[in-house]
């Protein structure tokens, strides 16, 4: 496997009007997660990548198994569980500016992984072991799990790509939120937070500053990533920013992170240079926000390159 991955996915319902979730009488359904973003990102741009979780016995973990095996994505590692339910997620598009994500996930099959779901050589086959910080924060058991996986990773040498991801509404406390980020991104080699997750991790600083934090306590890559502004890059010889690119039209911005991990990791695993893999993130993250849904904007590479180079020409 070129990149595996644990966490959960969900079916995710999105209502077909914008506005107040309250009014919507459609939904569409879709899957989605953070984990299952980023493999589903990486297998379309020509990479093998592996699903580590557990899903419900039921017909939405039936259906959520279908889709991301259907995307390639290895899931011999996912375990169905047959008294937990598979966990759901809502999106709510109440406009451009203004989305809400509402989850139904406590108790799910997935909040229960623990250690037995690893297989050291699964791990230690990796090119890259990629983990989040969705998954520590679903459950004690979840936590542990992360960090067993962590431990293997570091045994056998893979580096391991970590993505804060913070979900307020999963943590118990801010407290418990920063504690558990921080001890996880000493153990990663790669780091990818957004400037304002750092700034809930750390506090007030400079964007140098916050990718010091990180460098002088184990990783020797980290992207602290600006939204609509772009992406700043640094290691221990050399840092950078690159712009991110123009879109036409914002329509679903969750899973733009996701997006910058596939395009990024991809750049990594093709042995390009930090700047080039950031701008490759950039695009993949830039073209997931203009479609509705998680994945569905997710490119191939020839889209990509297409992409790089209109925005070019649209400078020009
Ligand atoms: O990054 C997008 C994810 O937030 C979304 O897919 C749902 O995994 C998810 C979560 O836990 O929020």
């Amino acid at each position: 496997m070129d990149v595996v991955t644990i966490g959960e996915s969900m079916a995710l319902f999105t209502p077909n009007t914008e506005g107040k979730m309250r009014y919507a009488n459609t939904f569409s359904r879709k899957f989605a997660g953070a984990e299952t973003n980023i493999a589903i990102g990486l297998q379309r741009l020509g990479y093998q990548t592996g699903w580590i979780s557990r899903i419900g016995e039921d017909e939405l973990g039936e259906a959520l198994l279908s889709f991301v095996r259907g995307e390639g994505v290895d899931v011999s590692q996912v375990t169905r569980d047959a008294s937990l339910p598979t966990g759901v997620y809502f999106k709510e598009l109440r406009h451009e500016q203004d989305v809400r994500v509402y989850y139904y996930r406590a108790g799910s099959a997935a909040s229960q992984l623990s250690q037995k779901d690893i297989d050291e050589k699964y791990i230690a086959n990796a090119r890259y072991l990629h983990v989040t910080g969705i998954t520590p924060a679903l459950s004690e058991t979840c936590y542990e799990t992360i960090m067993y996986a962590i431990s293997l990773a570091n045994k056998h040498n893979v580096p391991v790509v970590f993505d804060p991801n913070i979900r307020v509404k999963l943590w118990s406390s801010k407290e418990k939120a920063r504690e558990v980020i921080k001890t996880i991104a000493k153990r990663a080699d790669i780091v990818l937070p957004g400037v304002s997750e750092a700034q809930y991790i750390f506090g007030d600083y400079t964007i140098s500053e916050y990718a010091n934090f990180f460098l002088e306590n184990g990783p020797s890559k980290v992207v602290l990533k600006e939204g609509s502004k772009g992406a700043h890059y640094f290691t221990k010889n050399e840092s950078g920013f690159v712009p991110s690119f123009s879109v036409d039209r914002v329509v679903d911005p969750v899973g733009a992170g996701d997006g910058f991990a596939a395009g990024f990791l991809s750049g990594l695993l093709e042995g390009l240079s930090m700047e080039d893999a950031v701008t490759r993130g950039n695009a993949v993250g830039a073209m997931v926000t203009m479609v509705n849904g998680d994945v569905e904007g997710l490119p191939s590479m020839e889209e990509i390159h297409y992409f790089i180079q209109r925005d070019k020409e649209d400078v020009r």
